[in-house]
């Protein structure tokens, strides 16, 4: 099987052979269009490489990931919050006029199927972060300062609420909703209410704060909040109780490759991280027209 419309690569995919896949598209499409994205690669490379370096020398590692599985999935989705529930994947997706709450089957194979049911917000609304807690899914806004509950068999919604500040990521840790509003905050909030439930967590590496924090997923196995850093390729896996940035995750190769899609934009980045029941993380980017399993090996503890 191939990689693309409609094709899969089954597992362990070599990064190579995704670049020869894209490199012999682009061949098709002309001489100078080949040297523009050949240039593109080596900027994303090398400035990519000299973030990674400058991370590791300031002592944050840097891991790099293993390519499990792709999965080709409706194009132009402008995915804010994405997450596993109940065998079902959640997705909200944003921008005023086109907000909406999908849910689909798990992705098992090389298309994901069509979305099972789906909720189209009011024109006013600016879908951002989607979370899970006590059977309930958690909605957040952009700048409405609006959070909605809704049922996950139905997508009604059950019940809403205020909430000030900006609406960027959530997610679900430690019994406690946890959301980003762009910066290096991450505040935790109460089920019931979303009213405010303790000390805010400031995410931090050892250069300073670590800021732009988007789409989250609380990862049980190592107990770190994922976090997208919006506007990068990187994902930062934060501790709850400090902020301290344990790791990254480079997702240099991903972006590259993803950055070459047709409906490709300056607003297609990285964003969508979703852990399975299985323990496995998936990750999309706005506007990506893939999902990809990924995996990486956990630092050795100090
Ligand atoms: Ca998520």
């Amino acid at each position: 099987m191939t990689f693309g419309r409609g094709g899969w690569i089954p597992v362990k995919v070599p990064l190579a052979k995704l670049r020869r896949y894209w490199l012999s598209r682009l061949s098709s499409a002309g001489t100078f269009q080949a040297l523009i994205f050949v240039f593109f690669l080596l900027t994303a490379f090398i400035g990519e490489h000299f973030l990674a370096a400058s991370l590791a020398a300031a002592g944050t590692p840097v891991l790099s990931v293993s390519l499990e599985q792709v999965v080709s999935r409706p194009p132009g989705r402008f995915t804010q919050g994405l997450l596993f529930f109940q065998g079902r994947l959640f997705e909200s997706t944003g921008l005023y006029g086109q907000s909406q709450l999908c849910r689909y089957p798990a992705p098992t194979s090389e298309n994901l199927l069509a979305a099972e049911l789906c909720l189209k917000l009011p024109e006013n609304i600016f879908a951002e972060g989607l979370a899970e807690l006590d059977g309930f899914l958690y909605l957040l806004t952009w700048q409405e300062g609006t959070v909605f509950k809704l049922a996950p068999q139905t997508l009604e919604v059950v019940d809403t609420y205020f909430s000030p500040g900006q609406g960027w990521g959530l997610t679900t840790a430690e019994g406690k909703l946890w959301r980003s509003d762009g910066s290096e905050h991450l505040i935790p909030h109460r089920a019931g209410d979303f009213a405010k439930d303790g000390p805010e967590v400031l995410s931090h590496d050892q250069a300073g704060p670590v800021t732009r924090l988007n789409e989250l997923e609380f990862d049980p196995a190592s107990g770190l909040i994922l976090a997208n850093v919006y506007m990068s390729c990187r994902i930062a896996a934060i501790k709850p109780k400090t902020g301290q940035v344990a790791y990254y995750l480079d997702l240099t190769d991903i972006c590259s490759l993803e950055s070459q899609s047709l409906i490709s934009t300056q607003e297609s980045v990285l964003n969508g991280l979703a852990i399975d029941e299985e323990g496995r993380l998936w990750i999309t980017g706005k506007r990506w027209p893939h999902l990809y399993r990924i995996s990486y090996q956990l630092p050795e503890p100090k």
